[in-house]
């Protein structure tokens, strides 16, 4: 098995050439996809830390986004191999008006693509009116937003305001991810659910998608 544990300090201390190394390994196996998402996640907490202590700049940050990008594409098969199917029902999934984060948002796609369902990825920054006329359009009922700056709890509320004041709440079930949301969050936007961990998501909207 991998070392998950240099993977992990290879990540948050942007060493490439190691993180390459050992995703590499893990592709080759076929073994550990989840436990190297879950270490190079680690690794890019430790990222944002260092950020926030003023150790790392914006081009850090670009970096290490890059770097995790390029894993997170090679495992995606692999993630895809250790979920379970079973529905094939529409979703969208968009990160957030004023949110430029993506890399967890492609985490979450691979794992519901490798669950059946058929994912209408809208990108990154998308605004409330976008993903409204796309569920409209497209007639899709489950909806997933996905935000990692605190600010995107804001976009996430207009976003559901904005199926309230389209006429289409009742119509639609809504799921926020990432990491500033909360079940309080959850509640004061009335969103219908909460989730952070991939698999928890998949659960909730296999159950919307009946
Ligand atoms: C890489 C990175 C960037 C890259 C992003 C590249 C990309 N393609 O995504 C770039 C350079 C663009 C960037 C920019 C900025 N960033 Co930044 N960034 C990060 C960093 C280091 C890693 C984020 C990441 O990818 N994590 C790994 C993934 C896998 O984790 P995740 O996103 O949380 O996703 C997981 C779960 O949350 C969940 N999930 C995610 N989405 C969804 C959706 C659903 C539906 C579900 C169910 C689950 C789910 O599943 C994922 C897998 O487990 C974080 C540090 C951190 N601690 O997160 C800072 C961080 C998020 N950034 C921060 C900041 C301040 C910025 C900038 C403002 C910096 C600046 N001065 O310009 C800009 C803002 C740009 C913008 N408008 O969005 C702050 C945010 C502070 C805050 N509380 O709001 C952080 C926390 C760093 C810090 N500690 O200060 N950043």
């Amino acid at each position: 098995m991998a070392d998950f544990v240099k993977l992990k300090e290879a990540m948050g201390d942007l060493e490439e050439d190691i993180v390459v190394e050992i995703i590499d390994e893990v592709v080759e196996t076929g073994e550990g996809a989840q436990a190297a998402v879950d270490a190079c996640s680690e690794g890019m907490a430790t990222v944002g830390d260092r950020f926030e202590a003023g150790e790392y700049f914006v081009s850090d940050l670009i970096y290490a986004g890059e770097i995790m990008t390029d894993a997170v594409q090679k495992l995606s098969p692999l993630l895809a191999g250790e979920a379970d199917s079973g529905t094939s029902a529409k979703l969208i999934l968009a990160t957030v008006k004023d949110d430029l984060h993506d890399i967890g948002k492609n985490i979450v796609k691979a794992f519901f693509e490798a669950s059946g369902f058929q994912v209408v990825d809208l990108g990154i920054d998308v605004p409330p009116e976008k993903i409204v006329e796309t569920a409209k359009e497209q007639g899709i009922k489950i909806i997933c937003l996905s935000g990692v700056l605190t600010l995107a709890l804001d976009t996430m509320k207009a976003t559901i305001d904005a199926f309230t004041a389209a006429g289409m709440r009742d119509d639609v079930k809504i799921l926020i991810g990432g990491n500033p949301v909360s079940a309080e969050a959850c509640e004061a936007m009335k969103a219908d659910a909460w989730a952070h961990s991939p698999s928890d998501s998949i659960k909730i909207c296999k159950e919307w998608a009946g």
